[in-house]
């Protein structure tokens, strides 16, 4: 009796297995902890599985060690550039070479948090970072899980990995931060064994589209070199909701519908950043891309 209870409990059981890797036809899954072939079954249309995909799989029983995907499940997110679907953690990489384009960070920022992703910052480099440099950005993103790394030297990578363990991460930052540096600095060798060094190095401007999850024990982690220059879809007046360091100062308001670009004297916001207790640099920025929402929004609907 207890038997077959157990039978049809494990039958019913859904079993998810990752996709992390699609040549053509091919889909690379990992199950379990054992990365195996598999073929889509002919009613799921091919590119309706993308990788990142959580899947059900079947035996194909005309194959000894091949799968069929029969169905997929529904994604928490989905990155572009390269398409990757249900990412834990966003690592947003940053170096004080190249300068870095904070902008980007908070657009990373507010992409993570309206996409479901945990973001966690990066911060590279750290062999050639002064502690002014580091300082700056934790003033900055106080909010966020901050690391501080050299992919070079492996200093703080096995915090990070401690971290990022269990979960699946994409790596993502401007050109020349050290993506690809830190990936191979978590996984050794993983661009020579997987895609070839060539590829790699031919990436140069963005050109070649990597779009794999690199699977080494439980670490998941994904490299999005397309990923740097992204459209926020959110509408102007909700984009104060994404700065976590203003929320207590909004009751300071005097109007309910503050917007915390105008005149300083009847804003909490306003107020907080000159005493200081809101990064400037934050706060002007956070202007600037209200002006720039409300202009396409009116743009949009005039
Ligand atoms: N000093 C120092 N240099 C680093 C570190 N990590 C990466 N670099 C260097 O930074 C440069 C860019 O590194 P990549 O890993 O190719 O950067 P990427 O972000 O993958 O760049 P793209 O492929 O252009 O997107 C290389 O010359 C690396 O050697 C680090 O921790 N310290
Ligand atoms: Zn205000």
């Amino acid at each position: 009796m207890e038997q077959k209870i157990i039978q049809k409990l494990a039958k019913n059981m859904i079993e998810k297995n990752k996709v992390v890797k699609i040549i053509g036809d091919i889909f690379t899954v990992l199950k379990g902890k054992s990365l195996v072939s598999a073929c889509c079954l002919k009613n799921i249309k091919k590119n309706r599985v993308v990788v990142g995909d959580d899947v059900e799989l079947k035996k194909d029983e005309y194959s000894v060690d091949k799968y069929i995907i029969t169905k997929v499940f529904p994604r928490k997110n989905c990155i572009p550039r390269p398409v990757v679907a249900n990412i834990d953690k966003l690592l947003i990489l940053v170096a004080i070479e190249p300068k870095p384009d904070f902008y980007l960070i908070d657009k990373l920022y507010i992409y993570s948090v309206t996409n479901n992703i945990e973001p966690v910052i990066v911060i590279n480099k750290s062999d050639i970072s002064d502690k002014s440099f580091v300082d700056n950005i934790k003033s900055q993103y106080g909010f966020i899980k901050t690391f501080v790394i050299s992919a070079k030297c492996k200093s703080g990578v096995a915090e990070l990995k401690e971290y990022i363990l269990k979960s699946v991460c994409a790596v993502c930052g401007q050109s020349a931060v050290g993506k690809s540096s830190l990936i191979n600095a978590l996984i050794p060798d993983v661009y020579q064994s997987t895609q070839g060094l060539s590829e790699k190095i031919s990436r140069g401007k963005h050109t070649t589209r990597v779009n794999e999850i690199f699977v080494c024990g439980d670490l998941c982690i994904a490299d999005t070199p397309g990923f740097s220059n992204l459209d926020l879809n959110i509408d102007y007046d909700e984009l104060q909701e994404y700065y976590p360091e203003f929320q207590k100062y909004r009751e300071n308001c005097k109007y309910l519908d503050c917007s915390h670009v105008g005149e300083g004297k009847d804003c909490g916001v306003i107020s907080a950043k000159d005493m200081g207790k809101i990064n400037t640099d934050r706060y002007l920025r956070y202007v600037d891309l209200y002006n720039k929402l409300k202009e396409n929004w009116e743009k949009k609907y005039d």
